[in-house]
C-alpha cells in the first residue's frame, strides 16, 4: 500500500512538469483496477496526494463556440477610471507594462505587443463568481508557466500575486495563488476575450485566468506579477482583496 502511494506521488510530480502528459498518466492509472482499489480505498494519506497533486492539476471543462454566453457579464471594477489608466485606455494600451519581479533570478518588464508575441493558449471556460452567476467565454493569453521559467524563480519563491491597477473601495485590488495553481496549463493571462482585446469592463489590457478557481482569483487589469515567500506582509497579509476585506477563502478551487 505504501509503495502503490509512493509510486502515485512519484508519477504525479514527475508528469507535472509537461502538462500534457499528466493528463494521460491519469487516464491510464484510472483504467488499472489495482489503482482504482487503490484510491476508492482512500486512506486519509491518499486522499491528500489525489487532493493535491491529480485533481488540482486536472483541467477545467473546455466549451464550444456555440456554448459562449451572448455577452460576458462584468463584475467588481469596471472601469479602474485613473487618470494614468485612462490615458493608456486612450492610446489602446501601448504604454502598459506586465512587469515580473520579486523572488526571480530575471525580472521581466514586457510590453503589450511583447506579451502578444509570446506562446499563446487559447481556452473556451466557465467563469464561476461566487456571487452566484457564471458566464463562459473565451480566452486567449499567455501561460502564466511559461513567464515563470523566463523569469527563472529564485528557490524559495512559493506564491504568484497579480498586482492590479484598480482601486476597489480604498484598497489596491490583488490575488495570488499557490505554484500549483500558477503552473496549471490553464492559467494564463489573457489580453483576449471572444477573439477581442478584453474590455475595458472585463480587465484590459491583461487579466488573468485561473480556471480551477473562482472568480475572485481572476485578477484584472494585471500590472505585476510578483513571486513572493510568504503572503502576510503584503496588504492585509490575506493573500487578496477579498480574503483580506471578508474573509473570503484563499484557496476557492472548483
Ligand atoms: N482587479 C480586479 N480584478 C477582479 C475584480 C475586481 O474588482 N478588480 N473582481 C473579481 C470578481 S469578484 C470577479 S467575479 C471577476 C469578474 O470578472 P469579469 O468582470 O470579467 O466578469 O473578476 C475578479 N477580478
Ligand atoms: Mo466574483
Amino acid at each position: 500500500m505504501k509503495d502503490v502511494k509512493l509510486d502515485r506521488r512519484k508519477l504525479l510530480t514527475g508528469a507535472a512538469i509537461g502538462a500534457g502528459g499528466m493528463l494521460s498518466g491519469c487516464d491510464v492509472l484510472n483504467e488499472n483496477e489495482t489503482f482504482r482499489k487503490v484510491l476508492h480505498s482512500a486512506t486519509d494519506a491518499n486522499f491528500v496526494v489525489q487532493r493535491s497533486l491529480g485533481s488540482r492539476m486536472a483541467l477545467a471543462r473546455e466549451y464550444s463556440e456555440e456554448d459562449r454566453s451572448p455577452t460576458f457579464r462584468a463584475n467588481g471594477t469596471t472601469d479602474p477610471d485613473t487618470p494614468e489608466y485612462n490615458a493608456m485606455a486612450e492610446n489602446g494600451f501601448v504604454d502598459w507594462r506586465l512587469k515580473v519581479t520579486g523572488m526571480v533570478e530575471n525580472e521581466l518588464d514586457l510590453s503589450l505587443a511583447e506579451v502578444r508575441a509570446l506562446p499563446q493558449r487559447t481556452q473556451i471556460t466557465r467563469h464561476d463568481c461566487v456571487e452566484g452567476w457564471s458566464a463562459i467565454g473565451k480566452w486567449q493569453g499567455v501561460p502564466l508557466t511559461f513567464l515563470l521559467d523566463e523569469a527563472k524563480l529564485a528557490d524559495g519563491a512559493r506564491f504568484i500575486v497579480f498586482h492590479c491597477a484598480d482601486i476597489y473601495k480604498g484598497a489596491p485590488y490583488y490575488e495570488s495563488v499557490d505554484l500549483v495553481d500558477a503552473r496549471h496549463p490553464q492559467t494564463i493571462i489573457a489580453h483576449m476575450l471572444n477573439d477581442e482585446p478584453i474590455p475595458v469592463a472585463n480587465g484590459a489590457p491583461l487579466r488573468m485566468r485561473i480556471e480551477r478557481q473562482l472568480g475572485y482569483k481572476h485578477a484584472k487589469y494585471v500590472h505585476t506579477i510578483e513571486a513572493v515567500d510568504r503572503l502576510d506582509n503584503i496588504h492585509g497579509g490575506k493573500g487578496g482583496l477579498w480574503e483580506d476585506r471578508i474573509d473570503y477563502a484563499w484557496y476557492a478551487g472548483i
